[in-house]
């Protein structure tokens, strides 16, 4: 990642290099933090943010699951997100809000310890690479059990991620791109940072939040469109071996955006490429945070 120029602080906007936190950090050592993930992109009518709204009430919510105390209102966050995407003069990029129980004394229990908020801005290209983007990535389901009700499965905590990192690091050291995750119940969850579809049928299909996934506001927008454009869209619980006989398979998330599956445990899924569903998918996703959709114009977020 190249350095930026600016990030924004507790209302102040600093200098990259400056933006720090002390070794003893409450979040450093107990995973006590929450965050959030947001894409900006250029439009023919400037930068627009993607349901920045929606992302910055999911971090609220995510706080006061975890009784983080919140400085910032949704209002307060929204404008700062924007102000940090200029400072850096990005006119497309990934955004990362963060808050965090900082310093003030160890010990789990958060008593006096301060919560740092803060939003930096970059450029983030395709989570999962172009190439994967293009023609599908090879998944592996994972050893690596979803945590599911052993912490907050709808809330996006710091510390939960050393699940995910295990998960993936596992995959990709097995030479895979991505680890598929099972819940507590054994269904398909979710991958360590998207949540997933499987088209069987024609039928496009999503875990139930249930399932112990995030409740993903990419997977909502994609539920959203392929509904919107005639397919049926189902929120159902499924197994492994589901995915070895899927038509088709796509991860989404903010990230990712809509990332094609083409090979899970070394399987095939439907013709080893990109299937005609999850074309669509990405294409109107494509459309949509483009500007050149006709409708959700709500869900864009112009600077
Ligand atoms: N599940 C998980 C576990 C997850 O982390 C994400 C986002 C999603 C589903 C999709 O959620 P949404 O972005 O609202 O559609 N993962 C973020 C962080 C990735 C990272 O490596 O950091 C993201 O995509 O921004």
């Amino acid at each position: 990642m190249a350095d930026g120029k600016f990030i924004w602080r507790d209302g102040q906007l600093v200098p990259w290099g400056d933006a720090t936190v002390h070794v003893l950090s409450h979040a450093l050592h107990y995973g006590s933090g929450v965050f959030e993930g947001i894409r900006a992109y250029r439009t023919e009518k400037g930068t627009a943010v993607f349901r920045l709204p929606d992302h910055m009430r999911r971090l609220h919510r995510s706080a006061e699951a975890c009784r983080i105390p919140l400085e910032w209102t949704v209002e307060q966050l929204r404008a700062a997100a924007k102000e940090v995407l200029a400072a850096n003069e990005l006119d497309s990029g990934y955004i990362r809000p963060i808050a965090f129980y900082e310093t003030g004394g160890l010990g789990v229990l958060p008593r006096n310890v301060r919560v740092v908020t803060m939003i930096a801005a970059w450029q983030w290209g395709a989570y999962l690479g172009d190439d994967g983007v293009r023609h599908g990535i090879r998944v592996k389901v994972s050893p690596w059990q979803r945590f599911g009700r052993a912490t907050l499965p709808q809330a996006k905590v710091t510390g939960a991620y050393i699940n995910s990192m295990l998960a993936k690091v596992d995959a990709v050291q097995a030479g895979y791109d991505e680890a598929i995750m099972l819940g507590n119940e054994g269904t398909v969850c979710e991958g360590t940072g998207e949540n997933i579809f499987l088209v069987k049928g024609g039928v496009v299909h999503t875990p139930p939040l249930s399932a112990g996934c995030l409740d993903g506001i990419t997977r909502d927008t994609v539920m959203t469109l392929l509904g919107e454009d005639g397919y049926r869209v189902v929120e159902q619980d499924f197994g492994r071996e589901d995915l070895y006989q899927a038509d088709e398979l796509m991860l989404t998330g903010t990230a990712a955006e809509v990332t094609p599956v083409r090979e899970v445990d070394d399987r095939p899924i439907g013709k080893g490429r990109p299937g005609p569903v999850t074309r669509r998918a990405q294409a109107l996703y494509a459309e949509l945070v483009s500007g050149r959709a006709d409708e959700h114009g709500g869900w864009l977020d112009y600077i």
